[in-house]
C-alpha cells in the first residue's frame, strides 16, 4: 500500500504487508514478485532493502500494518503504530 503525498492513514490486513507512506519510485512489479517469493521473510527484506524507497512528503502518516510480518516504509514525520513484527527500512 502506498500513501503517496498528503497525509495517510494506511491500515493493512492479516497477511503480510508492504507499507509505504510518501510517494515512491520503486518498480512495484520487482517488489511485489519478491514480496510473494517463496523466500524466507528475512531474505525479503534484504533484498528489498536497495529496491524499495519512500519519498518523504513532509507531512505525518499513520501507518498501521495490523497482524502479520509487515513492511513499513515511514519518513520522519510518520508514526508507525504498531512496531511488533514490523520491518523498519527507514
Ligand atoms: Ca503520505
Ligand atoms: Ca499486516
Amino acid at each position: 500500500m502506498v500513501g503517496g503525498a498528503g497525509g495517510d492513514f494506511i491500515l493493512g490486513s492479516r497477511g503480510q504487508d508492504i507499507v509505504i507512506a510518501g510517494t515512491t519510485n520503486s518498480d512495484l512489479t520487482v517488489v511485489r514478485d519478491v514480496w510473494t517469493s517463496s523466500l524466507r521473510f528475512s531474505d525479503r527484506i534484504d533484498q528489498l532493502r536497495e529496491k524499495i524507497s519512500s519519498n518523504d512528503d513532509g507531512v505525518r502518516d499513520l501507518l498501521f500494518g495490523g497482524f502479520g510480518r509487515d513492511l513499513v516504509q515511514k519518513n520522519p514525520f510518520d508514526v508507525e503504530i504498531d512496531g511488533w513484527f514490523g520491518e523498519l527500512l527507514s
